[in-house]
Parts: structure tokens; C-alpha cells; sequence
């Protein structure tokens, strides 16, 4: 009998999983992680420690049950455009269709993003030809609301590249903000109802405190880094990331999918590894986080492993922080 998953353990354990998506799809749980690769390569701020080539889709019917492996999914040599680092990837479902939003440094080492389709939650997926017309850096994440339009939000500093597009090109020696300048925020874009393009150009999200001032570039304990996500509570969009250099995964709420966002608090507190990532899913009347860790690998920071925790909210919306020292 294979082993049945539990909160804050690695999902599986005979890959290395990073970054994970969860959704709901027919009923079970489907978890789209990053794969991480196990080599002896470069490690810099550039990230290409994360030298990932393919994704693997995991499922489990519920959280009481064994974790499946589908077996891959998507190779970088099947993506035509594509040139290598398959990171943080993330699945939609609309027009009967399953689509796969996926990181990638092209030919000529910049990040774009793809989409790949299949009619099979688990895939393979199929990639289109290009990357999405006008898409950038890393870490896609979609919402498809309740009146069916969907929205892409993506972005990440540093090897993520987001700094380099500051003037809406590509501009190799691009650097961040001044640290008493509003920091950069995660782009947003509405998708065509095909889910294959932008509908119209990518904005950049605001993120404000109480008051209504744009969190800084040097408030590094709640400013954007990366691994933007996004997803519904009641009537407030959440939008969910990392801070990066600090570690934490914190949050900022709005009426509006596509901002301001108010930025209320952190979800979780750092984990073992350098990077944290996220996703929150609602499923059988619980929310939980699926989040990753360097724990198996005793903290190699590009062998990670997915995991996941119940996410409880308060009475007013808020959601309680989770402090991963006492997972
Ligand atoms: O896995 C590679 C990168 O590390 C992701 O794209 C980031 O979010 C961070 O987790």
C-alpha cells in the first residue's frame, strides 16, 4: 500500500518538487510543482541552480490518500521557443481544456512565458509554438473568476528578471527601484477567452499599506519578490508572495483582481532553503497552503520538496500566520 500524504511532509519523496499550484479538478486534488534536478552547476543570485527541465503533475484524491506521481508532463526539448529553467508553473481549466502556464528562459535567455494544453488534468500537455505574445520574467499564476474572465499574474526580481522591464523592453542592466521608491509590483494581465493570449497590455499591480502609500523597494519584510498568487475569500481578492530576501510569504487584499492591493500581513514564516512559494486551495470546506521546503534534501536549496498545511481565517478576513518552527 503506498504511503498516504500528511500535513507539513514532503508529498513525494522519490523526486524533488518545488513551487507547487494546487487546484481542484474533478473532485481530487492536482498539484503542479516545479521538478527540481539534482547537479553539481552554478548556484547564484541568478538562479541558475534551478535548473529544471520538466514537470511532473501530482493528484491525490483527498489529503487522507497516497500521493501519484503522473510521470512527466511537459520536457523543455518539446517546448520549440524554449531554452531551459522550467520554473514555478501553474494549470487553469476553461473551454474544456486544461492549460499549463509555464516559466522559461527562451533562445536567448530571457524569461518568457508559455501555455501548453491538454484535455487531461495530469497531461501531457501540448505547448504552443511561442511564448505568450508580451509576456516576461517568471512565476505565472491564474485566476479564472466566477464570471469566467481569467487573469495571469506573474513577476519575480533578480534572476526572475522583472527589474529589466521597467521600461516596458528588455533592458539587460535594468536595476530595482531606489529603496525609498515604491517597489515593483507583480504584473497583471486579463487572458483571451481562448486562454492563449494577453487580452490587453500587462499592468503592474499596486501593493499599499493601511494608509494608502505604495510599500517601498526597501521594506523587505513587505514589499513583492516573487511567486505572486492569487485566489478568492468572501467577497476580497488575495493576493499572495514572497518577499524574497526575508523569506516570507505575506499577503494583500482588494475588491478588484486587478488592484490596489491593501497589504495585510504574512501567511508563513520562513522556511528551510532559500525560496518560499505558495499556493492556497479550498478543498472539502478546508483552505490549505501547499508550500516547499529544503527539509529532505537538508537544505540544498535547489532540491526542495512540496508540502502542505491548513490555512485558517479569522473572523475578520484575516488569515492566521503560520509559523513554519512549529509545523
Ligand atoms: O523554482 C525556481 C524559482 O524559485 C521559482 O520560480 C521561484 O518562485 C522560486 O521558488
Amino acid at each position: 500500500m503506498d504511503k498516504k500524504v500528511q500535513p507539513n511532509e514532503p508529498l513525494v519523496t522519490h523526486i524533488y518538487t518545488a513551487d507547487p499550484s494546487a487546484h481542484v479538478y474533478e473532485g481530487k486534488i492536482y498539484v503542479y510543482p516545479s521538478h527540481d534536478l539534482d547537479h553539481n552547476g552554478p548556484s547564484n543570485d541568478n538562479g541558475d541552480q534551478y535548473a529544471m527541465e520538466d514537470y511532473h503533475v501530482l493528484s491525490m484524491e483527498n489529503l487522507d490518500s497516497p500521493c501519484v506521481d503522473h510521470g512527466e508532463a511537459l520536457h523543455v526539448k518539446d517546448i520549440p521557443w524554449a531554452k531551459q529553467q522550467l520554473w514555478a508553473p501553474d494549470a487553469a481549466f476553461k473551454n474544456n481544456t486544461y492549460y499549463l502556464y509555464f516559466p522559461a528562459r527562451d533562445k536567448d535567455d530571457i524569461f518568457r512565458i508559455g501555455v501548453a494544453t491538454s484535455d487531461n488534468p495530469a497531461g501531457p500537455f501540448t505547448p504552443q509554438e511561442s511564448y505568450i505574445p508580451g509576456s516576461f520574467s517568471i512565476d505565472p499564476a491564474v485566476l479564472v473568476d466566477e464570471d469566467d474572465k481569467a487573469y495571469i499574474y506573474f513577476g519575480g526580481l533578480w534572476g526572475g528578471q522583472l527589474e529589466k522591464w521597467q521600461t516596458g523592453t528588455f533592458r539587460p542592466d535594468g536595476e530595482g527601484p531606489a529603496l525609498d521608491a515604491p517597489a515593483l509590483g507583480p504584473i497583471v494581465a486579463e487572458l483571451s477567452d481562448d486562454m492563449l493570449t494577453f487580452k490587453g497590455d500587462p499592468q503592474e499591480i499596486k501593493i499599499v499599506d493601511e494608509d494608502g502609500n505604495p510599500i517601498l523597494a526597501g521594506d523587505e519584510e513587505r514589499r513583492f519578490f516573487e511567486g505572486p498568487w492569487v485566489h478568492k475569500y468572501k467577497d476580497y481578492y488575495y493576493l499572495s508572495y514572497s518577499t524574497g530576501t526575508t523569506h516570507l510569504i505575506a499577503y494583500a487584499t482588494s475588491k478588484s483582481p486587478t488592484g490596489p492591493f491593501t497589504y495585510k500581513g504574512t501567511i508563513l514564516t520562513p522556511v528551510t532553503g532559500w525560496t518560499t512559494h505558495h499556493s492556497i486551495v479550498q478543498f472539502e470546506g478546508k483552505w490549505y497552503l501547499f508550500y516547499h521546503d529544503c527539509s529532505l534534501s537538508d537544505g540544498v536549496d535547489h532540491k526542495r520538496s512540496v508540502k502542505f498545511t491548513e490555512l485558517k481565517y479569522n473572523a475578520d478576513g484575516t488569515i492566521q500566520t503560520i509559523d513554519y518552527n512549529s509545523l
